[in-house]
């Protein structure tokens, strides 16, 4: 039934639900919701369908939980049909992807694209939002939900004579459609995240010259990529449920158990033996190499020696492996990355590496780089400096809420909301994977699935009991800040400056923004708030 003017809403509105973002998030929310019945119209800003995999297009983006399991679940035909080529996907692959599941379930008839969301004003008498685009449009919606993505806002760093360069300038997230060709070309990239360390092996294969500006060395594992058999797609997609299952239910969301023993109680062979284990499988396990390697700081030491031990092993030059081992943070603090070839890649006579601890970037000019006492010459600049994470595509809305309340002013001190789910004084808002939930420490389908699922069912417990509004309660909200942030300060995750707690963004509060108390324990909590009523929500 479409409430937008059904019998129990006081108030006709345009649509019943105004959903921001077309990525994973906004496509999912969009079938979901029109599944029971509700009118839905979906803004997004890019000229396509795919968030992150529409705007992410460098060179080697790919993802890095498995295709198997960075996927929908809610349609068995749709695992079925859909064949993932490779152990981890590409961008152009995901892409296709969610442009394959718009298509399939008819989705772009409610979507506008090219329509960038500017202000969401909520109305205390009429209580419905006012959403207003880019595009000069206005409409009204009973429900506003934000998936606008926490790793959108892209942040190119204020470089003094950035104008000046001559030469051509790109950012991993806003990457050309249809790419670029390095050939014969000398590249400079700074950044060193899980962008930077994924363009730089397939950069350096096509660049004359590539020089590495790296400011914090990070931990990346091998992938172990490979092409997936016949056989191992099908069992992919026979084993789907028990992997989904076993998703929901764990610490970050993936289907590999992590290890259940602390390092602390354990010889240091045996966790040398873990270790290499976890390496051996590639990627994201090695999070889960012990029990207590986020939170105790021996069995997290024993993670950062190995790592240093791995990367000496790779890389020829001794001076060159000691910069680029990570030091000074804890294994975890920052993302940790997936690599394909990335260590091995500074062994190559085409690529140099320049810590800019030691030679600061002073500015760009005409013709390259100035950092320290050189001045690097180039004909193209990347930058792979990252995105002002969880907050920054919001506060870029002018988004207020009950008298006029602005979230960029309840949010001056570091974002505060119920469950990463909503907001007190923003009634019918609704968060996707915001702060406050487990979020960007989880394989995100799964958790962008569990909020939209979780969101679409507190619609439905509305209709079904005439309710107008919800809305967090203050007690509530600052309960479950409280809670988030007691979680983050029991491990050593807030030692890192890291996009995970604000600190590559000049001003930004210092606040660690994901909850660390894993998919599954989060999960049990929003079903427990539902099944009592929608406790800590007011319902009016
Ligand atoms: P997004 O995909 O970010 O989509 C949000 C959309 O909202 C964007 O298209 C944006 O244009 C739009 N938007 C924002 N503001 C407005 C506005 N005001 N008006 C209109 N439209 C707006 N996660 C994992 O779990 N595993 C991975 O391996 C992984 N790899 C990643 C690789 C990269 C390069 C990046 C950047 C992120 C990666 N992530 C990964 C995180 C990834 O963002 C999520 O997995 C997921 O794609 C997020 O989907 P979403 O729909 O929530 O947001
Ligand atoms: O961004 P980042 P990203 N001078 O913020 C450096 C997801 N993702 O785009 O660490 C010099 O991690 C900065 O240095 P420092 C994933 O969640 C996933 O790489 O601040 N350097 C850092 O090295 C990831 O974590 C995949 O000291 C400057 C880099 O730029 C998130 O997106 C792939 C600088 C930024 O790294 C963000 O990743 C890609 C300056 N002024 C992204 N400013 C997968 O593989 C910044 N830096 C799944």
């Amino acid at each position: 039934m479409d409430i937008a003017s059904s019998p129990t809403s006081s108030t006709s509105t345009d649509v019943d639900v105004a959903v921001v973002g077309a990525g994973f998030a906004g496509l999912y929310l969009l079938h979901r919701l029109r599944g029971q019945g509700l009118s839905v119209r979906v803004f997004e800003a890019g000229s396509g369908v795919g968030g992150t995999w529409f705007w992410n297009r460098y060179p080697g983006a790919r993802c890095d939980i498995e295709s198997v399991d960075y996927q929908y679940s809610f349609d068995d035909d749709l695992i079925r049909d859909w064949q993932w080529s490779e152990r981890y996907p590409r961008q152009e692959e995901l892409l296709a992807y969610l442009n394959h599941v718009a298509d399939r379930f008819e989705l772009r008839r409610d979507i506008s694209l090219n329509t960038r969301v500017t202000a969401s004003i909520f109305d205390d008498v009429a209580q419905t939002w006012t959403v207003t685009t880019d595009q000069n449009e206005r409409i009204s919606a009973r429900f506003v939900i934000l998936a606008t993505g926490c790793l959108t806002a892209a942040r190119t760093p204020d470089f003094d004579g950035l104008d000046d360069f001559a030469g051509q300038w790109y950012h991993t997230a806003r990457w050309p459609d249809g790419g670029v060709d390095f050939t014969g070309k000398r590249v400079g990239i700074i950044g060193t995240g899980s962008s930077g360390i994924q363009s730089i092996p397939v950069i350096a294969d096509q660049a004359e010259a590539l020089t590495v500006f790296q400011r914090t060395a990070n931990y990346s594992v091998p992938a172990g990529n490979h092409v997936l058999s016949d056989s191992e797609r099908k069992d992919g997609a026979d084993g789907f449920d028990a992997r989904r299952r076993m998703q929901k239910e764990s610490f970050l969301g993936m289907s590999v158990p992590m290890v259940e023993a602390a390092a602390a109680d354990m010889p240091s062979e045996e966790r040398d033996a873990i270790l290499e284990e976890r390496w051996q499988m590639g990627g994201l396990p090695m999070y889960g190499a012990f029990a207590d390697v986020l939170t105790d700081e021996s069995s997290n030491n024993a993670a950062k020696e190995f790592f240093a031990k791995k990367i000496r092993a790779k890389v020829d030059d001794p001076d060159v492996a000691e910069r680029l081992i990570p030091k000074g943070y804890p294994f975890g603090g920052k993302r940790i990355c997936v690599d394909t070839n990335y260590f091995e890649t500074f062994n190559r006579d085409n690529v140099t590496l320049v810590d800019v601890n030691e030679s600061p970037i002073e500015r760009i000019t005409a013709n390259g780089i100035k950092a320290g006492d050189t001045e690097y010459e180039l004909d193209a600049i990347v930058f792979a400096t990252g995105f002002d994470a969880f907050t920054g595509a919001l506060s870029a809305i002018d988004i207020r809420g009950r008298n006029g309340q602005a979230l960029t002013e309840k949010w001056q001190d570091g974002p505060r909301n119920l469950l990463g789910l909503a907001m007190s004084g923003f009634p019918n808002m609704f968060l996707i994977t915001g702060p406050g939930s487990p979020s960007v420490f989880s394989n995100m389908v799964v958790s962008i699935e569990q909020h939209s699922d979780w969101i679409a069912d507190a619609i439905a417990h509305m209709q079904d009991t005439d309710a107008r509004i919800i809305e967090a309660t203050d007690t509530a909200e600052d309960e479950w800040v409280a809670h988030v942030n007691e979680v983050a300060d029991s491990t050593l995750l807030p030692q890192a400056n890291s996009w995970y707690n604000g600190a590559n963004v000049p001003g930004k509060p210092r606040i660690f923004m994901a909850y660390l108390g894993g998919v599954g324990d989060y999960r049990l909590h929003c079903d427990e708030v539902a099944r009592a009523g929608y406790k800590g929500f007011a319902l009016t």
